[in-house]
């Protein structure tokens, strides 16, 4: 009788078990794919159609006006911090000096258009800040403790990169004992917003993920992420460029055996095969997700230290 009892028990426990698993996997998916709809809903409420254009006219104006320079090729020297360097503080002052072919480049923000040439400054792999002026200072401060990386590249007023050789540097650094706040994220002395320690900390357009070094290797191809960024309004947005830095490696377009793949708020994948940037215009209104990865001939990633595949977000107001 007891046998019995206890035979019951378990099938009927058995048959619960057998019940509840299917009802909870059930559930959970339907959680899952009604946030996955709602974020989608959210993020792409028409259908976008985007279209590469040819590089507008307002830039093409600009580049003429700029003469010379805009065939300079700047080279860049990482003073501070050196590469490799330990930091006790979650202070990091970041030096940096400008030399190579310049043709009268000069990093600098014109304060009536608030636009220049700048520095591309990106903490780990998150979204870059600019530094407009080398001879006054540009710290990092609240770096969280560990390793990290910093990448520098220069830009032109409209964020076009220059691609010379010597334009880009990367350094890796760790900090120790650096007392940072974990609740907030990294910014620079002028406030700009670094880096996100956690979600509550995060502003728009930022991601929301701890900011840590990935396993990069410096002699390994490298995507490093750098437009589009930020609030795209107006007029800005009926043309918004991709734009990337490639370090140890080219594209099959310019003879090498690499691809850089995009994809718009996880639409079709489409590829560049040639290292310049491109322009897209079709943009809908809205939170936009930009992803760009490193692949190969056969379309598989590349991956270093999970910095060849990135996604940012940015804000489209037309
Ligand atoms: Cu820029």
């Amino acid at each position: 009788m007891k046998s019995i009892k206890i035979l019951s028990l378990l099938v009927a426990l058995t048959a619960l078990t057998a019940c509840e698993t299917p009802t909870n996997t059930n559930t959970n998916t339907n959680a899952n794919r009604a946030n996955v709809n709602t974020t989608n809903t959210n993020a792409a409420p028409t259908a976008q159609n985007l279209t590469e254009v040819s590089r507008p006219k307002k830039i093409e104006d600009e580049i003429a006006t700029r003469g010379e320079q805009d065939k300079a090729a700047p080279t860049i020297a990482v003073v501070e911090p050196k590469n490799g360097a330990t930091v006790a503080s979650s202070t990091v002052k970041v030096k940096l000096s400008l030399a190579g072919d310049l043709k009268g480049y000069k990093p600098m923000m014109d304060m009536a258009t608030k636009m220049g040439n700048h520095i591309h400054v990106i903490l780990d792999n998150q979204p870059y800040e600019a530094y407009y002026n080398l001879d006054s200072e540009f710290e990092l401060r609240n770096v969280s403790d560990g390793e990290h990386t910093l990448r520098f590249f220069p830009s032109r007023p409209w964020h076009e990169s220059y691609k010379n050789a010597g334009a880009f540097q990367m350094v890796k650094f760790t900090v120790k004992n650096g007392g940072a706040d974990a609740t907030k994220p990294a910014t620079t002395n002028a406030n700009q917003t670094m880096s996100n320690a956690n979600a509550n900390a995060a502003p728009e357009g930022k991601e929301m993920k701890e900011s840590k070094a990935g396993n990069v290797d410096a002699a390994k191809p490298l995507l490093t992420y750098s437009r589009p960024k930020g609030e795209y309004k107006g007029a800005e947005a009926d043309a918004i460029m991709i734009d990337f830095w490639l370090s140890n490696g080219k594209l099959q377009g310019d003879g090498g055996e690499y691809r850089v793949k995009y994809s718009v708020d996880g639409g079709e994948a489409k590829y560049i095969d040639k290292w310049s940037p491109i322009w897209l215009s079709g943009w809908a209104n809205g939170t936009r997700s930009v992803k760009l990865e490193l692949v190969d001939k056969a379309g598989n990633l590349v991956d270093n230290g999970g910095y060849n595949s990135t996604t940012q977000e940015i804000t489209v107001a037309k």
